[in-house]
Order: structure tokens, then C-alpha cells, then sequence
């Protein structure tokens, strides 16, 4: 590699290891820092409305469902009941190359946590699960990051199945069920509004962000000691 890029590469690592051991003896200090973990898809990254529009160029000929008809997280499931080839044709459509790059951010997200990241004593990871088939998506999460929030926020991704066993105060999630191995997770699950939540009945269980234009900030400092 020639010697300025390798240069400011080392510059680059020596200030991010510099930025982490100033933040890991802030927590030692003061054990204050708010660790916020922000899922993507359908939380940042439109999934749901970079589905419909691929599924209806691929298969202009089928049935499909319409945002405002969406019900249950599962895409696929939906779309197998509607008729049984549909769950195949579905999950086609998010295992195709680009498909995960491509999504747009949903309004405010990427602003949302640029901004957090940014406040005192408050550590954002982005916390999101990858689909099994793992040609493409892995790479186009680590890119999608990169494109929208900068490349020093590849630092700060979790890919992860099982969401449970990540430790944190906060998880913002559409996702009503976060289940796995941990039956007690440390954070709070504050389930973010999307297509296929926003008709389940309020649960005592769940507080819920609207939207990126909903309080996050208040949700926040309602976690800080
Ligand atoms: N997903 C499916 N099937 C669906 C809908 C979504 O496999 O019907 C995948 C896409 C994402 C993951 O990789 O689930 C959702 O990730 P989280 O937003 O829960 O991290
Ligand atoms: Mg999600």
C-alpha cells in the first residue's frame, strides 16, 4: 500500500484506540455511560417499503400487500398465507444481491443517531440480525453503515441472531418478540412503530417510538442515573 494511505490508516486506528480507552475509563469512573443499541431494518433502513418495491418489479404479475395491510413482523409469512408460492417469491426478493445496500434510510434515523452518538456519555451500537442466507447481506449491512453514518461507525456494529445476549440499556426495535437464549436481556426493549406493529394493542410491557420525529431524546434520559 503506498504511504499515505497507510499512514493515515494508522492515524485513523491510533485515534479510534485512543477514543476507546478514554470511554472505557469514563466507565470505569463513573460506570454512567448510556449504551444505546438501534436495530436497522425497519428502525434506520426502510426494509419493508425496499421490499414492496422490488417484489412488485419482479413480479408484476402477482398479488402483493400494500404497507397499510401488513400484519405480523414476518414478511414471508404474510405473503404465504396470501398464497403458498408467495413465501418462496418473498424471500427471494431479500436474498438478491444489492437488496440490502439499496434500502433508503427512514426519515430521521440516520440524523437520530449521528446526533446520539455525539451526546456526553452515551455509546450507540447498531444492533441488527442478518439473514441466514448470508451471500450479500452481511456486506451490504457493514456498506449500508458506512454510506449513511460514516465509516467510523463500522466500529459500532453488532450482527448478531440472537439480540438477547447483547448487553445494553436501551434496544430500539420494531421487532414485538426479541427472544433467545438470555430470558432476562439487560436492556429495555422500546419497540419502534412500523407497518406491521402499529395495529398491536398498547402493552404494558413495551414503550414505543413513534417515529424518529417521536422523543427519543426524553426516552434517553429517562435511562440515565
Ligand atoms: N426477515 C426475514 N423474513 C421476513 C422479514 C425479515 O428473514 O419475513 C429478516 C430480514 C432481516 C431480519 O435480516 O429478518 C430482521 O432483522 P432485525 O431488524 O430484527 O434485526
Ligand atoms: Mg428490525
Amino acid at each position: 500500500m503506498p504511504l499515505l494511505p497507510r499512514l493515515l490508516r494508522l492515524v485513523r486506528q491510533e485515534a479510534s484506540s485512543i477514543y476507546c480507552r478514554r470511554r472505557c475509563l469514563t466507565t470505569m469512573s463513573s460506570g454512567k455511560r448510556l449504551r444505546v443499541l438501534v436495530d436497522m431494518d425497519g428502525v434506520i433502513a426502510d426494509f419493508e417499503g425496499g421490499f414492496l418495491k422490488k417484489y412488485r418489479a419482479r413480479y408484476p404479475n402477482d398479488p402483493f400487500i400494500t404497507l397499510e395491510d401488513r400484519r405480523g413482523f414476518w414478511v414471508s409469512t404474510q405473503y404465504g398465507q396470501l398464497r403458498s408460492d408467495l413465501c418462496e417469491k418473498a424471500i427471494s426478493i431479500w436474498e438478491s444481491k444489492n437488496f440490502f445496500i439499496e434500502l433508503e434510510p427512514l426519515p430521521g434515523g440516520v440524523e437520530a443517531v449521528k446526533e446520539m452518538a455525539q451526546m456526553e456519555n452515551t455509546d450507540v451500537f447498531i444492533c441488527t440480525s442478518p439473514i441466514k442466507h448470508y451471500h450479500h447481506c452481511p456486506y451490504e449491512k457493514y456498506a449500508w453503515v458506512e454510506k449513511h453514518l460514516g465509516p467510523d461507525f463500522l466500529e459500532q456494529i453488532i450482527l448478531t441472531r440472537d439480540k438477547t445476549v447483547v448487553t445494553g440499556d436501551i434496544l430500539i426495535d420494531d421487532k414485538p418478540d426479541i427472544l433467545g437464549v438470555e430470558p432476562n436481556p439487560t436492556w429495555e426493549h422500546v419497540l419502534f412503530t412500523a407497518c406491521h406493529n402499529k395495529h398491536l394493542p398498547p402493552c404494558t410491557s413495551h414503550r414505543r417510538l413513534l417515529s424518529w420525529a417521536d422523543d427519543w431524546r426524553g426516552i434517553l434520559d429517562s435511562k440515565r442515573g
